[in-house]
């Protein structure tokens, strides 16, 4: 026959309910708000290298074998260079018309693409040999050897030109606004654009880009900071914090230095390089997470 459990049996049944539930539900929404997971990183540097104090950084890229391609900014000295990573010595350089001031660059197959300051003005260059190569409609690289080489420029569709990047089938652009643009690397046409943004706030001033395992990298104007942002929705992922480069350079008596300015990627060996606007140094850094 059933007998009924006595009162205390109850309370004690009833009170580990509560108990349960409340440590579930806290669980829970603290994974929905995403309070677990660290988005402020700090960076530990594992290597140095000289970098010409005269570049006025302003696009950097890694194109595997220890070679950097870089643009350069500032109106008589910009440029498109390739300098090897570890000595810093420029093997081969472009200079730009006095007319151009270098901004964000990037690579797809064979080609550079690169923006300026202050101009819709683009430039497609032959990573082989620098020379600029017909920039659209053609997708097939064998035009550009038969094709008279006439279309050297291209004019794009943001505000202004500051940083790009890709990863192999769109360009990232970002224009010193808050959005971050896709853009078709044929057509050279914004396909998708997002405003870029933290907590609600817009993040202004997004310089030069990276796109590093599926997320778009860039560093923020006049900021020792680097926006780890989300290209689908233009949510910032996270923030690496870097001023201690700028400051340890001050400190060692570089005073005519400027920002903090280009991060490239080597997804083969993972390394991630940095460095900033006529910079001494070219860091090689590591990021993780702050406590
Ligand atoms: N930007 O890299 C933030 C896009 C542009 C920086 C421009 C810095 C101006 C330096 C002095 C210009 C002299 C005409
Ligand atoms: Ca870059």
């Amino acid at each position: 026959t059933y007998k009924k459990p006595p009162p205390v049996v109850l309370i004690f049944v009833v009170v580990c309910f509560v108990a349960l539930l409340g440590v579930s539900s806290n669980t829970w929404s603290k994974l929905a708000s995403n309070k677990t997971k660290p988005n402020v990183y700090g960076i530990e540097v594992v290597n140095e290298f000289p970098h010409d104090h005269r570049a006025f950084t302003q696009g950097l890229l890694y194109a595997g074998n220890n070679k950097l391609y870089e643009s350069t900014g500032l109106y008589g000295r910009s440029s498109v260079r390739r300098v090897a990573l570890e000595t810093g010595e420029v093997e081969e350089i472009k200079t730009m018309e006095h007319a151009y001031f270098g901004e964000g660059l990037t690579l797809l197959g064979e080609r550079l693409f690169q923006v300026t300051w202050l101009k819709k003005t683009g430039f497609i260059y032959d990573r082989n040999n620098f020379s600029k190569v017909c920039a659209s409609p053609f997708s097939a690289e064998i035009f550009i050897y038969i094709i008279p080489l006439q279309v050297q420029e291209f004019t794009h569709q943001m505000k202004d030109g500051w940083g790009l990047a890709s990863d192999g089938k769109v360009l990232f652009g970002s224009d010193g606004t808050s959005t971050l643009y896709q853009i078709d690397p044929q057509t050279l046409k914004v396909t998708r654009q997002h405003i870029v943004k933290y907590k609600g706030h817009q993040i202004r001033y997004l310089n030069e880009l990276e796109f590093i395992n599926g997320e778009v990298w860039a560093n923020v104007w006049q900021t020792d900071c680097i926006a780890r942002i989300s290209h689908e929705n233009g949510m910032v992922l996270g923030w690496i914090l870097l001023p201690h480069l700028r400051e340890g350079l001050v400190a060692a008596g570089n005073h005519a230095i400027d920002v903090l300015n280009g991060i490239a990627w080597d997804g083969e060996k993972k390394r991630l390089f940095v460095t900033g606007k006529l910079w001494p140094k070219l860091y090689e850094i590591k990021v993780h997470p702050l406590k």
